[in-house]
């Protein structure tokens, strides 16, 4: 039996609010359910669970150095640090972990500033749109990728 392998989900800026403002775009769900809901899938699927929200850039990139050595994989909403952060994919680069770039929405459907990701080329693969379905599908792919990564690379 392999121990069980740790996953850090990391969560951007507002979405501190989520449940509780802009529900027709984010929904009703709020963060602490999502990383309930989220933990208990990750124990099914033979994984740990971590959950972390920060509004402030430095931070998300001090958790994702920190993470090399304690986790095996980031499961990561930046929010809208996803599509301005060189230095949060500068972080993501650095670390010898994969990442799973994760959204509520479609921003492919949105407004075109939400269209591009600074984060995508360094994440082994991203799922938007599901509301907290993406965060649920993310994990999944996370973790077959981190127990198969060599099947998955391109
Ligand atoms: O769809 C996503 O998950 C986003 O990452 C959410 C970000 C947005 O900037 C990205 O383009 C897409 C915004 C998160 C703000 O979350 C709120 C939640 C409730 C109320 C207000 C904001």
């Amino acid at each position: 039996m392999s121990a069980p392998l740790r996953v850090l989900a990391l969560h951007g800026p507002n979405l501190n609010l989520l449940g509780r403002r802009e529900t027709a775009i984010y929904g009703t769900t709020d963060l602490a359910t999502l990383e309930t809901d989220l933990r208990a899938l990750a124990a099914d699927l033979g994984a740990t669970l971590e959950s972390r929200q920060s509004n402030h850039e430095g931070q998300l990139v001090d958790w994702i150095q920190e993470a090399e050595g304690a986790f095996d994989g980031l499961l990561l909403n930046a929010a809208a640090y996803t599509h301005t952060s060189i230095a949060i994919r500068d972080a993501i680069a650095a670390v010898r972990l994969p990442c799973v770039e994760v959204h509520l929405s479609n921003t492919q459907a949105r407004e075109p500033f939400r269209h591009r990701s600074t984060l995508a080329p360094v994440c082994v693969g991203v799922v938007a749109g599901f509301g907290p379905s993406s965060y649920a599908l993310g994990l999944r792919g996370l973790i077959d990728y981190c127990r198969a990564p060599e099947r998955d690379s391109p």
